[in-house]
């Protein structure tokens, strides 16, 4: 039997029947569209080496859902279905773990973001995902990656790489080094934050990209998806990818960096979005950090993939040549440009 079948079977589909096909563009976990007559659902690998324990993410998952299924049953939470051997992943010992979706009826997802509304929209699912898990004990939470979003690490293992990393790179990366080491105050802000205890633990998302929201056919906001980095977090992870993802009409793939560019009125529209949701659960010293979260969250992504670039590419692999070099690159010049526009986008 094909491995596909064995995973197709215990989901009780039939691999004569079912046509599969790979779906979305994430960089990490493995995802396929599966048509079935009817129904299609999504099915997903999850990537073992960097999520170490999935049944953490399985447990989150259910916690999570059970909360919401019981306070708030109208929100549309999409649960993993269970496999026929009532189990909420399949395990393969020698491929690794899987799990399965329903698609949800009559939604679609978008990689790049055209319209205000749809960032408007966005914005707002991910600020109520956390706003209706405020009374959700987010200690209960696994750290499914550990460190995650941990500026400091980040800027240490930057470090590292400068040490030990490949010495030809390094040298060929003069230029962007000494730029992001020049941007340091933006990890000592975030140890500030880490100390001020004015910043608050709350159930975050941690991966904002417009691919993580579900919308309908009129483009409002259903859902939000790919929940593997649901943890306990600050609110400028999930705002700061945002801005990251959604400033830009190019994204972080884009070789010709005069396309990049920030939009103020996605910025006005992310803004709105979260607000509506979060503007009474958010201190006065946490909004005060808004445009903080956009530079946090692209800094630390260039910080990434110079790493990467650095230690080979072992991290996010490369499709070409100098890929995490382009994508470091392409960072940085968002960094910039986000930082010239600081004070006209500030409250
Ligand atoms: C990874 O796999 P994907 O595309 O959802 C990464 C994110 C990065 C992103 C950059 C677990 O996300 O943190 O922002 O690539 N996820 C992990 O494209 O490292
Ligand atoms: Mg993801």
């Amino acid at each position: 039997m094909s491995m596909m079948q064995t995973i197709l079977t215990a989901y009780g589909l039939d691999e004569n029947t079912a046509k599969v096909k790979p779906f979305g563009t994430g960089l990490i976990n493995h995802t396929w569209l599966v048509n079935s007559g009817d129904d299609n659902f999504i099915l997903q690998r999850i990537n073992h080496n960097i999520f170490k324990a999935p049944q953490q993410i399985a447990d989150n998952l259910h916690m999570i859902g059970t909360y919401l299924a019981e306070k708030y049953p109208d929100y549309l939470f999409v649960m993993p279905e269970r496999t026929l051997g009532n189990e909420d992943m399949l395990h393969l010992p020698d491929s690794g773990y899987y799990r399965s979706f329903n698609f949800v009826k009559n939604s679609h997802s978008i990689d790049v973001v055209n319209s205000t509304q749809q960032a408007y929209e966005a914005a707002a699912q991910f600020g109520r995902f956390t706003r209706l898990l405020a009374g959700f004990p987010s200690e209960r939470l696994n750290t499914t990656l550990p460190d995650f979003h941990n500026l400091t690490l980040r800027y240490a293992q930057f470090e590292d790489a400068l040490k030990n990393g490949n010495q030809e790179r390094i040298k060929e990366a003069e230029t962007i080094i000494d730029y992001l080491k020049s941007q340091k105050n933006i990890a000592d802000t975030y140890e500030e934050i880490c100390r001020s205890g004015e910043f608050k633990k709350r159930v975050t998302h941690h991966d904002t990209k417009i691919s993580n929201v579900l919308f309908d056919d009129n483009d409002n906001g259903l859902c939000v998806i790919d929940l593997d980095t649901v943890m306990p977090g600050y609110f400028i992870s999930d705002v700061g990818d945002m801005m990251r993802t959604y400033l830009s009409p190019v994204n972080e793939e884009e070789k010709d960096f005069s396309r990049i560019t920030i939009r103020n009125e996605y910025f006005n529209a992310i803004r709105a979005g979260y607000l509506s949701e979060m503007s009474a659960e958010l201190t006065e010293k946490e909004k005060q950090h808004f445009v903080y979260a956009g530079k946090f969250m692209i800094y630390m992504q260039a910080l990434r993939f110079i790493t990467d670039h650095l230690n080979n590419d072992q991290y996010y692999g490369a499709a070409y040549e100098g890929h995490n070099f382009v994508r470091a690159n392409n960072q940085a010049v968002l960094l910039k440009l986000l930082i010239e526009k600081e004070s006209e986008l500030s409250f």
